[in-house]
């Protein structure tokens, strides 16, 4: 067994952040559509929880934002000219698509991509796979940049396999790791993977959409070159994604022998409970820890976003961290469950609570801003140096954004022609703290 961490890449939050109302089936966003958004105050929200993870002594890295407005996308809408007329112009003919250009949804790291360690993997190499993100348009934009990014951090051919997306086809349906957890005793560590789908290619849903499909979870698989007996693809429950669940890192979150999920989560809940135990053996003793519906409502939990939550092995605790969003504090059910949680004997010994309202009124919470890759010792060394985080780079990065970014941004600053050269720079900047110029 090698000695590996998880590293969290959280996505720094771009300077477009705003409030679209883009995201179908995802309740926050079209609540808060249309309200004005603070891309600082986001930026500078999301900065502090990686410093607060640094601070407890974990590995911590970032995804750098991606470039917006995307001006291809704008392009193949027909439009044309100068950047400053192609926004004009889509100001006033197409302003949901210009949102849809615009939009900073790559913070949500934990859609970028799925990731299997080197532990678990055919070839010995740490496997990534872009998520498609096809369900969503302002979503499906996102993947030829995501690549670009991870190649350029995950650059070592022999330590490291970066995937593209699958086919863009609703078949192909893929979110990523929001919809993918890692069970194992101790990172590095053969595990077991669990890929929790919404539907099976080619069937069709009424309700809320279903943005993962079963032919995508077993595609990544393959890809990543698992061993079948470690792989669990496990249904979730129609009930959770009609109750707001879009992704299954909403209601459920894992790691290490412990997985912590809503009653009403998965569509079989024993029939996957049973089928985890069987591909967890020889491996480690699995731990569920059940949120029952009696206690917490599906409509609690998904509002409060109580498993959209980090949960960590911090080096100076015994038992699992839940890192949890303010939401779940301020909500009485949550909360109160949360400390019989901790006053049980259970895997999870406690619970931190941070702020990152920002992002959590686009549905975003701890969980969906980070994405996962448990990395050997000489992997890290292997990856981009530039994007692991110590405490200065996060003052040098917040530096950047109380200069670069603005405070409000209303939907109507869009049309701004200036704003997009404003997005721009403080893109350039940000990536010049990161030593990844080579994306601009
Ligand atoms: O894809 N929200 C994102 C939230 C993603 C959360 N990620 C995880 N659960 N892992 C989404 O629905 C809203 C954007 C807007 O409406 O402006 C948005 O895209």
């Amino acid at each position: 067994m090698s000695v590996a961490h998880e590293v969290n890449f959280d996505g720094l939050i771009g300077p477009s952040h705003n409030y679209g109302g883009l995201s179908d089936g995802n309740l926050a966003s079209a609540a808060n559509a249309g309200d004005i958004a603070n891309p600082r105050e986001a930026a500078l929200q999301g900065l502090e929880k990686m410093r607060m993870l640094i601070a407890h002594g974990l590995v911590q890295g970032v995804l750098p934002p991606l470039p917006r407005p995307n001006f291809d996308l704008l392009v193949s809408a027909g439009f044309g000219g100068t950047d400053a007329q192609i926004i004009e112009a889509a100001s006033k003919t197409a302003p949901g698509l210009l949102k849809a250009a615009y939009s900073a949804s790559s913070m949500w790291t934990a859609n970028a991509a799925t990731v299997s360690p080197s532990a678990d993997t055919r070839d010995g190499r740490l496997h990534l796979t872009t998520a498609n993100l096809s369900t969503m348009l302002h979503r499906a934009q996102e993947h030829p940049d995501t690549t670009a990014s991870l190649i350029s951090i995950f650059s070592n051919d022999e330590k490291f396999a970066v995937h593209g997306a699958l086919p863009m086809h609703p078949d192909f349906s893929d979110e990523g790791a929001a919809n993918h957890v890692r069970l194992c005793s101790s990172h590095g560590e053969e595990g077991v993977e669990l890929f929790v789908y919404g539907r099976e290619a080619g069937e069709s849903t009424i309700g809320f959409p279903s943005r993962q499909s079963k032919l995508a979870s077993e595609s990544v698989a393959r890809g990543h070159g698992l061993k079948s007996n470690r792989c669990v693809f496990i249904r979730q429950s129609r009930a959770a994604i009609d109750a707001g669940a879009f992704h299954n890192d909403v209601v459920s979150v894992g790691a290490l022998d412990t997985l912590f999920f809503h009653e009403l989560a998965f569509e079989d809940r024993n029939g996957a409970l049973d089928a985890i135990r069987r591909a967890s053996s020889g491996l480690f003793d699995f731990k569920p820890v059940m949120v029952p519906l009696a206690e917490v409502p599906i409509e609690d939990a998904i509002r409060a976003y109580l498993f959209n939550s980090q949960l960590l092995k911090m080096p100076e605790e015994d038992r699992l961290v839940l890192v949890a969003p303010t939401e779940t504090e301020n909500t009485v059910s949550t909360r109160a469950y949360c400390e019989r949680l901790v006053e049980s004997n259970g895997p999870i010994g406690k619970v931190i609570y941070a702020d990152v309202r920002q992002s959590m009124r686009n549905g975003g919470g701890p969980a969906c801003l980070r994405l996962r890759v448990v990395m050997t010792d000489d992997e890290i060394d292997a990856c981009h140096q530039g994007v692991l985080m110590d405490e200065e780079t996060i003052d040098e990065l917040q530096e950047v954004v109380r200069r670069t970014y603005r405070d409000r941004l209303a939907p109507a600053d869009l049309a701004d022609p200036l704003f997009a050269n404003e997005c721009r720079e403080a893109r350039e900047a940000l990536l010049g703290v990161l030593d990844l110029e080579g994306l601009c």
